[in-house]
């Protein structure tokens, strides 16, 4: 203990007088490196253009799918730098995302039929709309498997909220925002009966089996969504898919396509051609034009039905009312895409060379005219696919998915088969350049590209087969994310970034400044509630509250130590431990666990979070910090003791140190050591202005914070050293160079900071 001080008091010294040595450039100049790593221009144009070099942050912030994994994986373009995974349908230990109290209640917001679901197949992420525009407040995804939508809150990056889709068992066309984030679209996939737990046979399919289309009503000021004001429409059984909602002109209508409108019910293994061969016998499908805004006022007027508790506009009502339609669209589509005018929608033929450009005016026009070429089984009326259609451009095999460029009319499309993306002019129907890409395609997202007013520049690709593009690690491959350079005439590739965490399907990017999540919470909030935390407390007011067999802990952490550091229960006690964590400085997360019992929380700065367990088994668990916090991380421990039935102590002290007096003055001069250095810091950062660089005023805030709270040691170290209680007296002093380490950590964090950034003397 006493060398490790010393060595981190040399540390100290060193790096206070700067004799640190910097790293030295290697002599090779760029030619050099270029033959050596084999490197051609065009690879340094592209190194150049996705660089970002050492403390510059990038220009815009990708969320991304995390497939399989049932998370969101947020990474920055151009860099294509993984910043964070967000747990989402998935427990995620590092936030502690399913092992504490209120994240396990987020979790079971997403229970189906009272069981836990863990896992999620995370589609389609979408950032809240104000006019059309991303805002950078609140994100949504849907999970397909298990019909579900969660909430993440900007502020945070935090999940708040998994609601479950009350008639679906399966749901792929979400998560879908109207202009202003009013309500969030989620269409079913495979269709299936809409009350809960009805069985009804395949062979009643046609009757009995449903498709349909969720609008979650979506309260901003709380940031949830309000299931109560929450409705579907009931659609035909036609495998509902993507998407859209209008914005501008066709704001207040949305647009969901689909397939396997054949109705086709498979059966291979009794001899029945499969679902593929019957899902794509017919040269069109259906596009479901739906007036949402006035399907909202009729639910408000009361005419829907209740089923499993839910407001669902039956098809019967909305073709009565006249906002349901279908338009034709080429055999098994993909994706629907509003542009940002809101004036056009282009459908991607999927088995059809082309992609289709709609226009709204002309879809309107025919409503109404009453303009109906027939009427689908259901009595739902069809628009004709001419007199909805802008134009037909064909773009190579396999069309999926378009988002837009901030060019007027520029759009591009992904191909599938081609294993491409096309760009092309949707105004004028004509192609402008096509990029290979490896391989498979899905989707392709362009930045803010599905919003009113896309970004340009770049365009990421997101590869379903990866193949031979990175070093091998097995049979599952990781998936291959490309950036594109979107900003000329012609696409060039810049970037491959492996994603190892699931199949992600759709990413969204927004403008980097748009965001402004917080460093720190209010002292004691819950985060996931965002409501003040009944167990928080402040410095000082820590304590156990014993009431039969349940134990409650109020506990704080703070560097470096966690209060209590014991913690004495008996076998089969009920333990709750409250820890908020009373830090105010930048990024001083502390994580807590105790050994063996399936707990861990991970406590942001001004964050409470309460674990509980039963103590079901006796003897001596560790908890600790569980992030390197400080230099004195290590040291930030405790003991759970759960003592058997009928323990009685026969020992009453712990065992003392041998400190001298000697030891003390060692200390005292160690502390009177420590402190010139932190003065001679300060000199330096008062010297210069650093009041320019507001996280270097936090920094020194905080390093003022940790000196602070040396107040009245001194006379107490000084005390006990009048008694001669050497132990006393040391480890008081000890404690006094404890703050400083913390203190003089910080002021030279700053004091780089400020030689990093250019700092101007003051006089
Ligand atoms: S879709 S398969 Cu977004 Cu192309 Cu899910
Ligand atoms: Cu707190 Cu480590």
């Amino acid at each position: 203990m006493k060398s490790h001080g010393k060595r981190t008091a040399s540390w100290l010294i060193a790096a206070g007088l700067g004799l640190a040595a910097g790293a030295a450039w290697s002599a090779d100049s760029l030619q050099d490196v270029l033959k050596a790593r084999g490197l051609s221009q065009q690879d340094l144009l592209a190194a150049a253009k996705t660089y970002v070099p050492t403390g510059k942050r990038d220009e815009f912030v990708a969320f991304s799918s995390g497939g399989q994994s049932g998370q969101v994986i947020v990474y920055a373009i151009p860099s294509m730098r993984i910043l964070k995974y967000i747990g989402v349908f998935t427990p995620e230990p590092w936030q502690g995302y399913g092992f504490d109290e209120s994240s396990k209640k987020v979790l079971a917001g997403g229970k189906i039929d009272g069981k836990d679901i863990t896992w999620g197949d995370t589609h389609h992420p979408a950032v809240s709309e104000t006019n059309g525009e991303y805002d950078g407040q609140f994100l949504f995804i849907n999970d397909k498997a298990n019909p579900r939508l969660a909430v993440i809150d900007l502020r945070d990056f935090e999940t708040k909220q998994i609601v479950v889709n009350p008639i679906f068992k399966s749901e792929h066309g979400g998560a879908f925002v109207t202009s202003n984030t009013e309500y969030i679209i989620e269409a079913a996939q495979y269709a299936s009966p809409l009350e809960n737990k009805k069985f009804f046979p395949l062979e009643e399919f046609n009757e009995k089996y449903r498709g349909g289309v969720t609008y979650w009503k979506f309260d901003r000021k709380e940031g949830r969504i309000d299931v109560a004001k929450s409705f579907s429409l009931e659609l035909p059984p036609y495998s509902q898919d993507l998407s859209d909602a209008g914005k501008g002109p066709s704001d207040g209508w949305s647009f969901t396509n689909s397939f396997c409108t054949e109705r086709y019910v498979g059966g291979i293994e009794k001899g029945r051609p499969p679902y593929e061969a019957g899902c794509s016998a017919k040269d069109t499908d259906y596009l479901h034009v739906i007036n949402w805004k006035k399907a909202a006022e009729l639910v408000a007027a009361g005419k829907a039905k209740k089923i499993n508790g839910h407001n669902v506009l039956m098809m019967e009502t909305a073709i009565k009312e006249g906002i349901l339609f279908l338009v034709p669209e080429p055999k098994s589509p993909h994706g629907v895409d509003v542009t940002p005018d809101g004036k056009f929608l282009t459908v991607a033929g999927k088995l059809d060379t082309h992609v289709s450009v709609y226009s709204f005016e002309k879809i309107q026009a025919a409503i109404k005219a009453g303009k109906f070429e027939s009427k689908d089984p259901y009595g739902i009326p069809v628009i004709s696919m001419k007199d909805a259609l802008h134009t037909q451009v064909s773009l190579g095999l396999g069309p999926l998915h378009t988002q837009y460029d901030s060019k007027q009319c520029v759009a591009y499309t992904s191909l599938y088969v081609d294993s491409q993306v096309a760009k092309w002019n949707y105004c004028e129907g004509k192609v402008l350049d096509k990029i290979s890409v490896h391989y498979n395609i899905g989707h392709l997202m362009t930045m803010e590209g599905d919003s009113t007013k896309p970004a340009g520049k770049y365009l990421v690709a997101l590869n379903k087969l990866a193949i031979d593009r990175f070093v091998p690690v097995g049979p599952l491959h990781p998936q291959n994310h490309q950036l594109i350079d979107i900003s000329g005439d012609k696409m060039q590739l810049l970037y491959d970034m492996p994603v190892p965490l699931g199949e992600p399907h759709y990413v969204v990017a927004i403008d980097a400044k748009k965001l402004k999540p917080a460093v720190r919470y209010k002292v004691g909030t819950d985060s996931r509630t965002d409501k003040p935390h009944p167990g928080a407390v402040r410095a000082g007011e820590e304590k156990v509250v014993k009431k039969g067999n349940k134990v409650e802990v109020f506990a704080t952490l703070i560097r470096s130590h966690i209060t209590p550091e014991t913690i004495d229960v008996d076998i089969g006690d009920e333990v709750t431990i409250n820890l908020t964590n009373l830090e105010r400085a930048q990024d001083e997360t502390h994580g807590f666990t105790v050994s063996t019992y399936n707990v861990h929380a991970s406590v942001e700065p001004g964050k409470t979070v309460q674990v509980k367990f039963k103590a079901d088994k006796e003897g001596v668990y560790p908890y600790y910090c569980t992030e390197f916090c400080s230099a004195l991380h290590l040291e930030m421990q405790g003991y759970l003791l759960v003592k058997p039935k009928g323990w009685k102590p026969t020992k009453t002290t712990l065992a003392k140190g041998n400190y001298t007096e000697a030891d003390y003055k060692a200390t005292v001069k160690k502390v009177a050591d420590t402190q010139a250095i932190i003065d001679s810091v300060v000199a330096y950062i008062t010297s210069v202005n650093y009041k320019d660089f507001p996280d270097v005023v936090a920094m020194v805030e905080d390093a003022f914070d940790q000196l602070g709270k040396t107040k009245g040691l001194k006379e107490k170290h000084e005390g006990f050293a009048a008694k001669k209680d050497w132990e006393n007296a040391n480890l008081w002093a000890e404690q006094i160079w404890q703050y400083q380490v913390k203190t003089a950590d910080l002021g030279l964090r700053a004091k780089t900071y400020l030689e990093q950034n250019g700092a101007k003397k003051v006089k």
